[in-house]
């Protein structure tokens, strides 16, 4: 079976976990978010590629999340003595070695797809990792301040302000000049499902779509289309997904965020199900925790089910009901 799945980092990575136990056999691509890359101390860093790529890789820091494991953070103190920041984005040791061949090979010539590649025959992540474009896209966000408005970079906003102060808006930089990268769309053409993961739905999995010809492949690839609320009874579950919500008019709901991605209406969903799908809509099924059940999204099959990853079973069995609802 070949499954394609659009992915942010840490609850991206976490949901593709369970997606590899459940169908070992299964050729996944992912398609990962780059609106978080940021240029540190002359070093490109790709933290949801690289999440990705730990995560089911074996590297990856578990009690953080992101970053890698048996970590250490000395050249950052060395920065910090010269007073050099930012402080607020941890940069690790081992990390940095990641850090430092993305850019010597992004600095010789190639394509970010094939610095994906490279890396990734030292992790073995078990799938086939897109970036979604090889261009530079970066989220930066709008904020007030005392004499106007001003841009901060996406990282900024998330980790020294922690997206305590309200999103005047959200804009992934150049994503309308961006390109899909090389196999982006086959992938999901050819899909025989597509998974939206509970990834943030703006900086995540919205970043990914605003790349020119990826939202219209996913309305009108053959395949099923399933997501997975990231949002339960009302909240994120982690994270500041719901400044992000609120920066784009969006009701933080489970509901609310599969009416945002949109139902597709397709004949696939059972009738009761069908319904007026909206044109741009997705989705034709959308898991909801329990606690959201009633959930409606015109033009998608709902299905509740528990929807916390507590472990790998938890995730394992939300994977299934994903494809029970998918049909496949
Ligand atoms: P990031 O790029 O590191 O922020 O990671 P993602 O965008 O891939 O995923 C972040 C989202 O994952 C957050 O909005 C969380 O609400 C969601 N999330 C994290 N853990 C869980 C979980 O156990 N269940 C569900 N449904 N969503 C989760
Ligand atoms: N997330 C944090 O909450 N704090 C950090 O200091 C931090 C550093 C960091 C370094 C490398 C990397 O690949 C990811 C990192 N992240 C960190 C996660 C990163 O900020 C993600 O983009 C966010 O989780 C939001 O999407
Ligand atoms: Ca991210």
């Amino acid at each position: 079976m070949r499954v394609t799945a659009l992915a942010g980092g840490i609850g991206g990575a976490r949901f593709l976990r369970g997606v590899l136990a459940a169908l070992p056999d299964a050729d996944v691509t992912v398609i990962g978010n780059t609106g978080d890359d940021i240029t540190l101390h002359g070093l490109r860093i790709c933290p949801d590629l690289d999440t990705v790529m730990y995560t089911l890789g074996g590297g990856i820091s578990a009690e953080r999340g992101w970053g890698r494991e048996d970590e250490s953070f000395v050249v950052a103190e060395e920065l910090a003595a010269y007073g050099v920041g930012p402080a607020w984005f941890g940069l690790g040791d081992r990390d940095l070695a990641t850090h430092l061949v993305r850019t010597e090979m992004l600095d010789a010539g190639y394509p970010l797809s094939d610095v994906v590649r490279a890396l990734c025959e030292r992790w073995k992540p078990g799938v086939r990792l897109l970036p979604m474009t090889d261009d530079r896209v970066e989220t930066h966000v709008v904020i007030a301040d005392e004499d106007g408005q001003r841009a901060v970079h996406f990282q900024e906003w998330w980790l020294r302000l922690r997206a305590a102060v309200p999103a005047q808006a959200i804009v992934p930089l150049r994503a309308e000049t961006a390109k899909p990268a090389p196999g982006v769309l086959d992938a999901i053409g050819e899909a025989d499902v597509v998974l939206l993961p509970p990834s943030n739905p703006v900086v995540s999995i919205g970043t990914i779509l605003a790349v020119p010809g990826i939202r219209d492949a996913v309305r009108e690839t053959a395949a099923p289309v399933v997501g997975v609320s990231p949002i339960i009874g009302g909240a994120a579950v982690r994270g500041m997904a719901d400044a992000c919500l609120t920066a784009i008019g969006v009701e933080t709901s489970a509901q609310a965020v599969g009416v945002h991605y949109g139902g597709r209406g397709r004949a696939a969903a059972p009738p009761e199900a069908a319904g007026a799908g909206s044109p741009a809509g997705l989705l034709d099924g959308w898991l909801v925790d329990t606690v959201d059940a009633g959930a409606v999204v015109p033009g998608a099959t709902v299905l509740p089910r528990p929807l916390l990853m507590t472990d790998l079973a938890a995730t394992v069995a939300i994977v299934r009901a994903a494809l029970e609802v998918a049909g496949v």
